[in-house]
C-alpha cells in the first residue's frame, strides 16, 4: 500500500495529540503539528522525493530527526514512537479533544477522576450529571460537552432535512448561470435517505469550465478540494461537502442514473447491460460491439428502457429487489403526501410549555392544510418534563375537543393521548379514561436501556391492553444522538398484527422511526403503519413529508398506511 503524505501527516497529528495529553513540552508538540501541516500542503508525494534522492530536511518545518521518521513511516507504515504512546494512552482519548471546550488538561482530569477514555464514556458521565461534580467543571460545561457530542455526531452525516435549505440556495445560485440548462441534486439526497454523506449535484451545460468557475465562486464555498473542466468538489461553510458534475444534454439522463446511485443499484444495472451486450456508464448506454454508438442517455427513462425496464423512482434504487419487481411489472405504487388524510400524533400547550400552539391553533393549522382529521395526543403524567396530563386534565381536554368539533366544519379532532408505557408494561393512565378516547398512541420514554428480553416483554405486555392502538417511535432512536433500544422488533411486529395494533413512522427528521427497512418488514407481514408528524407546533405538521419519504423507501403503498383512510374507516379498524 502506498503511503500518502496525508497518512504521514495523520501520524504526526496523532503523536502531537498524545504528547499533548501527556502534558509534554509544547515546542515538541508544535514541531509535530507544523510538520503535519507542511506534509498536508505539499504538492508532490514525499515518497517520490525520497526515491529521487532529495533531502526531506530541506522542507519547511522538517529537520533531520523528522526527515528520518518520515523514511521509517514510508518503509513500515508506522512509527515506534506512536506505538509506544498508544500503549501508554488510549488513543480514543485524543478524540475527546475535538469536543469544544475540552483541551488536554480537562481530558486528563476527566480521565483521572471519572475514568473517561472514550466519547461513549464521556457521554454517559455527562448524561448522568457526573461531569459537573469534577473540580473545575460545572453544569454549564457539562451541557456544552453534551451539545458538543451531538455536533460531533452530526458532522459525520447530515440529516437530509438540515441539508435542504443549503441545497435550495445552492441550486438557485447554479441555475442562475446563463450556460446552465438544468440542475438536479443526485446521490443519497435524491434517493431521500434520512441522512446524506455529501451532496452530488448535476448540471446540464455545454460549457463545463464556466459552470465550474461559477460553482467555486459561490459565497459559501470555503475550500476547493478539486476543480476540473467538468467536475469540482468543494466544502461549504456549513461543513457540507459538495460534488459537482457538468454534463452535456445527450448524457444527462445517464449521468443522473449514475450519480443518483445507489452504487449497488448501478452495479445491478451494469450487470443487466452486460447480459444484453450493452455498456452503461455516466455518459450513456453503448453497444459493446461498437462503443462509439450511443444508444441512449438523454433521459433516465431511455437508460432503463434499453435494459427492458420501466422507470424506477430514486427512493427504490437500493438493489433491494426493485429491478426484479420492475421487470415483472410489480413495482409498488408508492404512498404520496397527498394521500394522507390526517395526522395521528399532535401535541398542544395543554401538556407542555415547550409546545407552541393551543388546541385551537393546531386544529386550524391542520384544517388550513386540508387535513380531514387531527388526533390530539398530549403526554401522560409520567413524562414530568413535559407536564403530562392527569386524568382530570385529559377529561377537560376531551370536553374542549367536543366543543371545538361542534364548531369546526371541515376538520374532525380525535381524542387521544401519547400514553407512557411504564417499565412494567402497564400504561400510565387508568383504563376507564383510556376507554373513552378514540384510540391510544403508546410510547416508551424512560428506561431505554433495558435488555432486549425485558424491553420486548415490556412492550408486548403493553400491547395486551385492549386500549393500545399505535406504538409511537418504536425504537426510540435519535439520529446522531442515540441508537435504537434493544428490541426484538420481529416479535413486536408479529404481536401487533395478532392483536390489531400498529406501528408509527414518526416523521420528526431526527427520529424517522421506524425506518425504511423496518417499513418494508412491516409491509411484508401485513402490518399497517401510521405516518405521524409528532407535531409540537403548527409548522411541524409539514414534517409528514419526511415520514412519507421513509415510507416510500420502505416500498409502502397507500393501503399500508393508516392515515390514508377516512376516520370512519379507521374507527372500524381500531374497534376490531
Ligand atoms: P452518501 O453521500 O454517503 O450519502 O451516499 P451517495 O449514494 O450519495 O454516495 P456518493 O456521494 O459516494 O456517490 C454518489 C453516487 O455516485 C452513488 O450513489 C453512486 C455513484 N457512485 C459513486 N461511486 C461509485 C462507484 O464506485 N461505482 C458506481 N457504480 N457508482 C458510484
Ligand atoms: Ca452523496
Ligand atoms: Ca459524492
Amino acid at each position: 500500500m502506498p503511503i500518502h503524505n496525508a497518512d504521514i501527516a495523520r501520524i504526526f497529528e496523532e503523536i502531537a495529540d498524545l504528547l499533548d495529553l501527556k502534558g509534554e513540552n509544547r515546542f515538541r508538540i508544535r514541531a509535530y503539528r507544523n510538520a503535519a501541516r507542511t506534509l498536508a500542503q505539499l504538492s508532490r508525494p514525499v515518497s517520490d522525493m525520497v526515491e529521487e534522492g532529495e533531502n526531506l530536511a530541506d522542507l519547511p518545518d522538517i529537520g533531520d530527526d523528522l526527515a528520518e521518521k518520515i523514511t521509517v513511516i514510508l518503509d513500515t507504515g508506522t512509527l515506534p514512537l506512536l506505538e509506544d504512546l498508544e500503549d501508554e494512552i488510549n488513543p480514543a482519548m485524543a478524540d475527546l479533544m475535538d469536543i469544544p471546550g475540552l483541551g488536554p488538561k480537562r481530558v486528563r482530569m476527566l480521565h483521572e477522576t471519572l475514568g473517561v477514555s472514550t466519547l461513549d464514556d464521556l457521554k454517559a458521565e455527562a448524561e448522568a450529571g457526573k461531569i459537573r461534580t469534577v473540580e473545575g467543571f460545572g453544569e454549564k460545561i457539562e451541557q456544552n460537552i453534551l451539545d458538543g457530542i451531538v455536533e460531533a455526531g452530526e458532522a459525520k452525516r447530515w440529516l437530509r432535512s438540515r441539508a435542504e435549505p443549503v441545497v435550495t440556495s445552492l441550486v438557485d445560485y447554479l441555475s442562475g448561470h446563463d450556460d446552465v440548462e438544468r440542475v438536479e441534486v443526485a446521490g443519497s439526497y435524491r434517493r431521500r435517505r434520512e441522512t446524506v454523506g455529501d451532496l452530488d449535484i448535476l448540471a446540464m451545460s455545454n460549457d463545463g469550465g464556466a459552470v465550474v468557475e461559477h460553482f467555486v465562486a459561490y459565497e459559501d464555498v470555503v475550500d476547493v478540494a478539486s476543480k476540473g473542466d467538468t467536475q469540482s468538489t468543494v466544502r461549504l461553510r456549513s461543513g457540507l461537502q459538495v460534488d459537482l458534475r457538468v454534463v452535456p444534454h445527450e448524457s444527462y439522463g445517464a449521468a443522473l442514473v449514475y450519480f443518483t446511485g445507489s452504487k449497488a443499484h448501478n452495479v445491478a444495472l451494469r450487470k443487466r447491460a452486460v447480459e444484453r451486450t450493452l455498456k452503461v456508464n455516466e455518459y450513456g448506454v453503448f453497444d459493446t460491439n461498437n462503443e462509439q454508438k450511443r444508444i441512449a442517455g438523454e433521459t433516465e427513462e431511455s437508460v432503463y428502457e434499453t435494459l427492458d425496464l420501466p422507470y424506477i423512482v430514486p427512493e427504490l434504487r437500493e438493489d433491494r429487489g426493485e429491478i426484479i419487481a420492475a421487470e415483472k411489472g410489480t413495482l409498488p405504487r408508492l404512498i404520496t403526501g397527498e394521500a394522507l388524510r390526517g395526522n395521528l400524533h399532535t401535541h398542544t400547550t395543554d401538556s407542555d410549555g415547550r409546545h407552541r400552539h393551543s388546541l385551537r391553533e393546531m386544529a386550524e393549522a391542520a384544517r388550513d392544510r386540508g387535513m380531514e382529521y387531527l388526533a390530539i395526543t398530549d403526554h401522560s403524567p409520567a413524562v414530568a418534563v413535559a407536564q403530562g396530563l392527569s386524568e382530570d386534565d385529559l377529561r377537560r381536554q376531551m370536553d374542549a375537543i367536543d366543543a371545538l368539533n361542534d364548531e369546526l366544519d371541515d376538520l374532525h379532532l380525535l381524542k387521544s393521548i401519547e400514553v407512557d408505557i411504564m417499565k412494567d408494561g402497564t400504561l400510565d393512565l387508568p383504563d376507564d379514561v383510556l376507554d373513552d378516547l378514540d384510540f391510544c398512541v403508546c410510547a416508551v420514554h424512560t428506561s431505554l436501556n433495558l435488555s432486549e428480553e425485558k424491553q420486548t416483554a415490556r412492550i408486548l405486555r403493553a400491547m395486551d391492553n385492549p386500549n393500545f392502538t399505535i406504538l409511537a417511535h418504536p425504537t426510540g432512536r435519535r439520529i446522531n444522538e442515540r441508537g435504537p433500544m434493544a428490541l426484538n422488533l420481529d416479535r413486536i411486529m408479529e404481536a401487533a398484527v395478532e392483536r390489531g395494533c400498529y406501528l408509527e413512522v414518526n416523521a420528526q427528521p431526527e427520529r424517522l422511526d421506524i425506518d425504511d427497512v423496518l417499513c418494508r418488514r412491516a409491509k411484508d407481514i401485513g402490518l399497517m403503519v401510521a405516518i405521524s408528524a409528532d407535531a409540537h407546533s403548527r409548522d411541524d405538521l409539514d414534517l409528514l413529508t419526511y415520514g412519507v419519504d421513509q415510507a416510500r423507501r420502505g416500498w409502502l403503498e397507500p393501503d399500508d398506511v393508516l392515515n390514508t383512510k377516512t376516520w370512519p374507516e379507521l374507527a372500524r379498524l381500531f374497534a376490531s
